[in-house]
């Protein structure tokens, strides 16, 4: 099959108004007789085509009549003279497995349409520039599937004959039929309700196995809280009289936006503080928040074609990052969002899988969900508001909702929506969907006289709104958003006599790396009194880098931290982001050649350093009471670890005391990481205990797993394979070997161990489990493909495994994929 290409795309020939499904659902199979009423689009001659995958043609009527048309495996060819007619369709297909249209998965039937599953329900032009009104009836047996919901509001229900019955459901609103759900079964449900800013009375549902339902609360809690947050924030108001979330257990497409019946894989909907950490409550606050925002970004106004997902997807994550800024800290849920940016987008940009926010082409439409389409397509709407100014942004949206609701938009329609309300400096903005790679920057300042003169220099022809601020010793001078368009520019600063310390890319102003001289006590001097929080901690983390690899004084790191634990003193979510230390594998990046052994040397001597020195606050921290927030626990475990790496002397009992004891999973599994990454004698007691406890919970047991491989110790590249021979260790669960595989490969120090026992260990497991399960092991192969970035003896061991992997015979396309692009 060839490469799909955006320049491919063309207006529908037909359109399909108005929809009615009657979907029958028996054990193994289902049945939908659909009736479509088409129309053919302006100046279409061409004969009406309908997507169909796997189905089987049972009869086919136009305008009541049957109809010449031709069968393929992708669809159905119909000639049709007039300009409108009524399209009825009868198929049948198996339920099956494959978590695509509709299946039976985790005790429920339940679908996956997006992007292209609907037309394994029935013939459809399954594109997202196709809306239509639905109108959905599902009948099923009653005692196996007491609960049959559709998209839309209730509009019937009914006992039938022979144990059946029936519920109806209308979607007045249009929308694509990538958003189309179904889902029928026996779930519990937790009930409750929104009344909208216009008096709307709105029935919220989480579905989940009757077991679950106390761990519903939290997201139940999240949608409410994002439903009111999108009428303040966007005048964004529900337009529906019922919103319902099903969790599926193991639903693989992680969660949908379905109209008004969004499906959530269980793990990514179900929390609890006492079996998730705060980490995954927020991302379950996150998603929960992304997925209703789609009812406005996605569902009513859609994408014109799958080429545009960043459209819908960078707008629904800018938003949920908004949201859940507003609901936390939003410094804190700033740094966290640039360093998830780095960590999956930079990355990704280095490597083969670079492309542009909006692809020009790909290979499957499923290649396209990453993190660059997401996390930096969120980048680029947080940079047109920056640009815009949030005024015009907010007027800009009105505009882009208003005009295009019941349609397919594009990113350049988003654009053009704001440069309505903001004209003069957009006009080369589209550019960043068009971009690949993440643009340097150069950034030096010169001082004449009074004035000070700012020189940026970029890599390619962005606009890019660049925060910048000049400090004097002891406060700040001056500062502006300066928007770098040409490939050099100057800006100038009046009045701003020197020294000065340059502050850049504020609140992380746009998602580039910025290379700039600036001197140890420049940085320190920043890190102590930079206003901005981003560039602050941005400081702060450039000096401990330099400290970790022997550049620079620890001291200053520790005085720097002191001053902002104080400053942040009633932010502790922030306070607890200024006071960990930059992940060995950043500091990697920043380097041509990373000697991963002397970073790991490094970064544990300045932790042992930074916990003897500030040993009196990490206790002060440990003793606060973990009830009073997610800061505070992060500042709690961050404590442990220093405590621990200090040898405190009852640091491991505390340790101890936590993983026994704690409320919250966060604070005994933060606990347990700490000892896992020392020597304390307490260690096996808490292993032993976590284990016991949790062994039959299989996320816990994971995270159990998880924490042996990410273990800071030395004979890590030999305990971790030793997991793989524990009873509760099996190649076929996939979570498992990612927690643990993944782990070792995200703890450099292990992988990157001088031996090459872990590039060893890693091959092995990725070679066995490539049987099993290719797009997971080709997964955990990629690190092994960054070889480039690290030094030569190791990048040497690196390549040999994967000639290893290249060299087996019958290894996965997928796998390949993944190793392939280092071949020389
Ligand atoms: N899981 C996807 C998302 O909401 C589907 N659009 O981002
Ligand atoms: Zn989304």
């Amino acid at each position: 099959a060839g490469l799909l290409r955006r320049d491919d795309y063309r207006p529908p020939e037909w359109i399909v108004p108005d929809s009615a499904l009657d979907i029958e659902i028996f054990a193994d199979c289902f049945r939908v007789r659909a009736t479509l009423d088409v129309a053919r689009a302006e100046g279409s001659s061409a004969p009406l085509r309908l997507d169909g995958e796997g189905l089987r043609l049972l009869g086919l009527k136009i305008d009541g009549r049957p109809a010449a048309h031709k069968l393929d495996k992708t669809g159905l060819t119909v000639r049709i003279a007039a300009d409108r007619a009524r399209v009825e369709t009868i198929v049948e297909a198996p339920l099956g497995s494959e978590q695509l249209g509709l299946f039976a998965q985790g005790g429920l039937v339940c679908t996956q349409c997006e992007p292209q599953g609907f037309r394994r329900i029935t013939f459809f032009p399954d594109r997202p520039d196709v809306l239509s009104r639905f109108r959905t009836r599902i009948t099923a047996d009653a005692a196996r599937f007491p609960i049959l919901l559709g998209n839309g509001n209730a509009d019937g229900a009914g006992a039938l004959d022979g144990g059946r019955h029936w519920t109806a459901w209308d979607d007045s609103v249009p929308k694509p039929c990538y958003a189309f759900s179904v889902v029928a079964g026996d779930p519990a449900a937790r009930r409750d309700r929104f009344v909208t800013r216009d008096g709307r009375n709105v029935e919220l549902a989480i579905f989940s196995e009757a077991a679950e339902v106390p761990r519903s609360a939290h997201a139940m809690a999240a949608l409410k809280a994002a439903m009111a947050w999108d009428e303040v924030n966007y005048g964004r108001v529900y337009d529906l009289d019922r919103y319902a979330i099903v969790a599926v257990p193991g639903y693989r497409f992680g969660a949908v936006e379905a109209k008004a019946l969004n499906i959530f894989d269980s793990a990514l909907l179900l929390g609890h503080p006492a079996t998730s950490t705060d980490g995954e409550l927020e991302a379950i606050t996150a998603l929960v928040g992304h997925e209703y925002f789609h009812n406005w970004s996605g569902n009513r106004v859609t994408i014109r074609d799958w080429f545009e997902l960043a459209l819908k997807e960078g707008l629904a994550v800018f938003r949920d990052q908004e949201f859940c800024a507003a609901l936390g800290s939003p410094a804190a849920k700033r740094i966290q969002d640039v360093k998830a940016l780095r960590a999956a987008q930079f990355v990704q940009d280095e490597g083969p899988g670079a492309h542009p926010v909006r692809p020009e082409q790909c290979e499957t439409i499923a290649d396209l969900y990453d993190a660059t389409v997401y996390i930096k397509g969120a980048e680029v709407v947080r940079m047109l508001r920056t640009i815009a100014g949030p005024q015009a942004f907010g007027a800009g949206l009105d505009t882009f909702f208003a005009r295009h609701d019941g349609t397919g938009a594009t990113c350049d329609a988003l654009i053009a929506a704001v440069a309505e309300h903001s004209p003069d400096r957009l006009e080369t903005f589209d550019r960043w969907y068009a971009n690949t790679g993440t643009p340097r920057i150069t950034a030096s300042l010169r001082q004449d006289g009074a004035r000070a003169i700012l020189t940026l220099v970029q890599d390619g022809s962005l606009p890019i709104p660049i925060g910048c601020a000049l400090f004097g010793p002891d406060r700040k001078r001056a500062e502006k958003l300066v928007l770098l368009e040409a490939k050099r520019q100057d800006f100038v600063f009046e009045d701003v006599p020197g020294p000065l310390l340059l502050s850049i890319n504020r609140t992380f102003s746009a998602p580039v790396q910025i290379e700039c001289e600036r001197t140890d006590t420049a940085l320190h001097a920043l890190a102590l009194i930079d206003d901005d929080p981003v560039a602050r901690w941005q400081a702060l983390q450039d000096l401990a880098a330099r400290a970790i690899l022997g550049e620079a004084h620890t001291a200053a790191v520790i005085d720097a931290i002191a001053r902002a634990l104080d400053d942040h003193a009633q932010d502790p979510a922030l306070a607890a982001e200024f006071a960990a230390l930059p992940a060995q594998s950043r500091i990697a990046d920043g380097l041509e050649a990373a000697d991963p052994g002397a970073i790991l040397r490094g970064w544990r001597a300045v932790q042992a350093d930074i916990g003897r020195a500030l040993a009196p606050r990490w206790r002060t921290f440990h003793a606060a009471d973990g009830a009073t927030g997610a800061g505070v626990r992060a500042l709690r475990v961050l404590a442990l670890q220093y405590l621990l790496a200090a040898d405190v002397p009852d640091a491991g009992a505390l340790a101890l005391t936590d993983v026994e004891g704690s409320a919250t999973l966060t604070e005994r599994y933060g606990a347990l990481r700490a000892l896992a990454d020392s020597d304390a004698a307490e260690r096996p007691a808490a292993l032993d205990l976590f284990y016991r406890r949790h062994r039959a919970d299989p996320a816990l047991l994971d995270k159990w797993f998880c924490a042996q491989a990410l273990s800071l110790r030395p004979d890590t590249v030999s305990a971790a394979p030793r997991l793989l021979t524990h009873p509760d260790f099996s190649l076929a669960a996939p979570n498992r070997l990612g927690a643990i595989v993944g782990g070792f490969t995200a703890n450099s120090g292990a992988f990157h161990h001088p031996s090459g026992r872990g590039y060893k260990f890693v091959t092995d497991v990725v070679l066995a489990s490539d049987r099993i399960a290719p797009a997971g092991a080709a997964r955990l192969a990629r690190p092994l493909a960054r070889w480039h970035r690290i030094e030569p003896v190791r990048a040497a061991l690196m390549r040999a495994e994967v000639a290893r992997i290249a060299g087996t015979a019958g290894i996965s396309p997928e796998l390949r994929k993944a190793v392939g692009a280092v071949q020389p």
